[in-house]
């Protein structure tokens, strides 16, 4: 049965239950099996879940897409882009050791990041040059995610209610100047020495820089404040997800950006 949205307390239910996840490392079932969720409303559920964070001492640092290339929505069974809030406590160093206990069942992608220089008002920034005049720096990235659901199955409301399924990320330690050219260079994944994925970011919504603008629309659309100078924006995975375990090492490389580490323990 779902219940009605206008039910008591709903909202803050589904932050608890997302909470609770994160905290017990355990999956919940999706909240759409239980209650019918517009994407404004799952929208309005990430604001709160976030909101808990940022009262506890936590600093948003920037925004996260997914869902932006066709691996993705084919692997995820999702097909419209969401976004995601990135968080100070998310951010690793290059070449860090990830405890794989302290999450649920961790995937990791491979992703152009950016990093703003001025602002994205998309009243007036339309076009991937607009976009690339704004930024200040490129790096090639690992976007550690981990959804709170069993199975890491869901529908877009779903996710979107997750923060979609942000939980670690790793920057490259070289930081490029922008290049509107980004999007054929060649990226390629590899798990233990062996390669796992490879294409171009041109696999994200033809330009990763597009992700960018789309993010700056989908923010808006969903009242969320404009992106600011000094926002790092993950683009999203170029290619599918690659699960993890204690153990495994992941590097990602991107020609032109150099390569970024991550260790599983
Ligand atoms: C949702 C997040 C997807 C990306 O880069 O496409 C994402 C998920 O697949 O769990 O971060
Ligand atoms: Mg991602």
């Amino acid at each position: 049965m779902t219940e009605a949205w206008t039910e008591v307390g709903g909202a803050a239910r589904a932050v608890e239950h997302l909470r609770a996840a994160v905290l017990r490392r355990r999956p919940i079932p999706r909240l759409t099996e239980t209650m019918a969720l517009s994407l404004d409303q799952a929208y309005e559920i990430q604001k709160r879940l976030i909101e808990v964070d940022l009262a506890a001492g936590a600093r948003r640092i920037g925004y996260k897409m997914g869902l932006t290339s066709p691996a993705k929505m084919k692997q995820m069974n999702v097909d419209v882009p969401a976004f995601g809030q990135l968080l100070d406590r998310m951010l690793l160093q290059d070449g860090a050791s990830l405890r794989r206990e302290e999450l649920i069942h961790p995937r990791v992608e491979l992703e152009v990041a950016v990093i703003l220089g001025d602002g994205v008002d998309p009243n007036r920034v339309k076009t991937v040059d607009d976009v690339a005049s704004r930024i200040r720096a490129m790096a090639v990235a690992l976007e550690v995610i981990d959804s709170r659901y069993e199975g890491f199955r869901f529908t877009l409301p779903d996710v979107v209610a997750d923060n979609a399924s942000a939980a670690r990320f790793v920057l490259g330690s070289a930081f490029v100047r922008p290049s509107k050219d980004v999007h054929l260079w060649g990226a390629r994944l590899f798990k233990n020495g062996e390669a796992v994925g490879f294409g171009t970011p041109a696999n994200v919504l033809g330009h990763p820089f597009a992700a960018v603008l789309a993010l700056a629309r989908l923010l808006a659309e969903h009242g969320f404040p404009p992106l600011a100078a000094g926002d790092v924006v993950l683009t999203g995975a170029i290619g599918e997800a690659v699960p993890v375990e204690a153990g495994d090492v992941v590097e990602g490389v991107l020609d032109h950006a150099g390569s970024v580490h991550l260790r599983l323990v």
